[in-house]
């Protein structure tokens, strides 16, 4: 309703003015060619001098170039992470208590636990997962592991000693047999803007359980990353809101030999997948009995643009200029980056709907709508907002 009458004083608001783009040439540079750029994400960069905590072996900073991912099973230490999942539980009993006060449920399920009490909220209001993951709270705990001493020296190592967090992170809500917890085949740079093939942005994948191929874990298309190139992608996948990669065009496009360059990485508890931006991966579904979560937290360098819209900056993380450099969380940490995607395509974000979208969705033909994908169905002329 309020998304229909927005839309209706934005058609009377454009009728007085002149020349306003519309939306398809608002968002025509999203669909030009690119060249493709391979040196980006296989050229490693002047290795740090000093030995730091946390480090890649020279052969696994190889493996990052050489094969797109590099997977460390044993990165933190015992128990780093269970400050992080008691995080979770927190955000969980938030999540809980907006739906319980908002009448969706009527049971909290306190005494369910870190395994399964989003499970069961997602049982008595469908979309609980979805809620959780566009929260976009960064609570200190994710803060901290985001900038965590031994994370950010492996950054270095793979971008270099100038490091801006990526406002993209996500918290994956992963419950049992969820579609839209379901991660398609898709390369990182398909939901940023065509200008993100410029710069490498790493990804580190947490999980917060053992995450195996029952519950769900990741699979990469080894070796995808080389041609330097971002492939034809569709919207959206299923009901959901993600972009999707055929195995065509991954195959045609990017020079991947299903047979031989699929690799399943299952990843304990403490242990880590690196992964760049244009190396192909998908998550497997969930079909255990319990959630696999997971963070994925992104750097790369502060002075190149972050592809992201314009809809929110990067944080700078670490900088030789200043050794005792402290992190200025307040934007990071304050700003909803799923608000600001649906309001870029004027689509409400009441916070207890299940629905995320975002500008990746005029990137790429939409093959398939879905209730993600409505406010793109909409009459409006102008993304704008008033
Ligand atoms: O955790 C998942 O299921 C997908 C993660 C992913 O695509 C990413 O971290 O880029
Ligand atoms: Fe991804």
């Amino acid at each position: 309703m309020a998304k229909r009458k927005r839309q209706a004083n934005k058609t009377s608001e454009k009728s007085k003015k002149q020349k306003v783009p519309t939306k398809n040439e608002e968002y025509a540079y999203l669909k030009e060619k690119q060249d493709p750029m391979p040196e980006v994400y296989t050229k490693k960069p002047p290795q740090p001098t000093e030995k730091k905590i946390g480090q890649l072996t020279e052969s696994q900073v190889n493996q990052f170039f050489d094969k797109g991912f590099v997977l460390v099973k044993d990165f933190f230490a015992p128990h780093r992470l269970d400050v992080v999942r008691e995080a979770v539980n927190k955000l969980v009993d938030t999540v809980a208590n907006k739906l319980y006060k908002a009448g969706k449920i009527q049971n909290k399920h306190e005494d369910k636990g870190f395994n399964d009490r989003l499970t069961h909220l997602e049982k008595e209001f469908k979309g609980t997962a979805v809620i959780l993951h566009k929260m976009g709270i960064l609570p200190k705990e994710f803060q901290d592991l985001w900038s965590d001493e031994k994370l950010l020296n492996v950054a270095e190592q793979l971008v270099g000693p100038e490091l801006a967090g990526h406002p993209v992170w996500n918290l994956r809500t992963k419950t049992p047999h969820n579609e839209q917890t379901t991660v398609p085949w898709h390369q990182d740079n398909a939901y940023l803007e065509p200008c993100s093939l410029e710069v490498m942005q790493l990804t580190a994948w947490i999980p917060l359980v053992d995450a195996n191929m029952v519950n769900g874990c990741m699979q990469v298309a080894s070796g995808g990353h080389k041609k330097g190139f971002t492939a034809k992608h569709t919207c959206c996948a299923g009901g959901t809101w993600y972009v999707q990669l055929s195995e065509e065009a991954m195959v045609d496009e990017l020079g991947v030999d299903l047979k031989k360059d699929i690799v399943t990485c299952e990843v304990p508890y403490g242990g880590v997948l690196f992964l760049n931006n244009a190396v192909p991966h998908q998550s497997l579904e969930n079909q255990s009995e319990i959630i696999r979560w997971s963070l994925d937290l992104r750097w790369q360098k502060p002075d190149k643009p972050n592809g992201f819209y314009s809809l929110k900056d990067s944080v700078l993380m670490r900088t030789k200029k200043d050794k005792d450099y402290k992190i200025n969380w307040d934007k990071m940490a304050n700003t909803d980056r799923t608000k600001l995607q649906m309001e870029k395509l004027d689509e409400d974000n009441d916070d207890l709907t299940p629905e995320i979208g975002g500008p990746w969705m005029k990137r790429w033909e939409i093959v398939h709508h879905n209730r993600h994908t409505e406010s793109l169905q909409g009459n409006t002329t102008s993304w704008h907002k008033a």
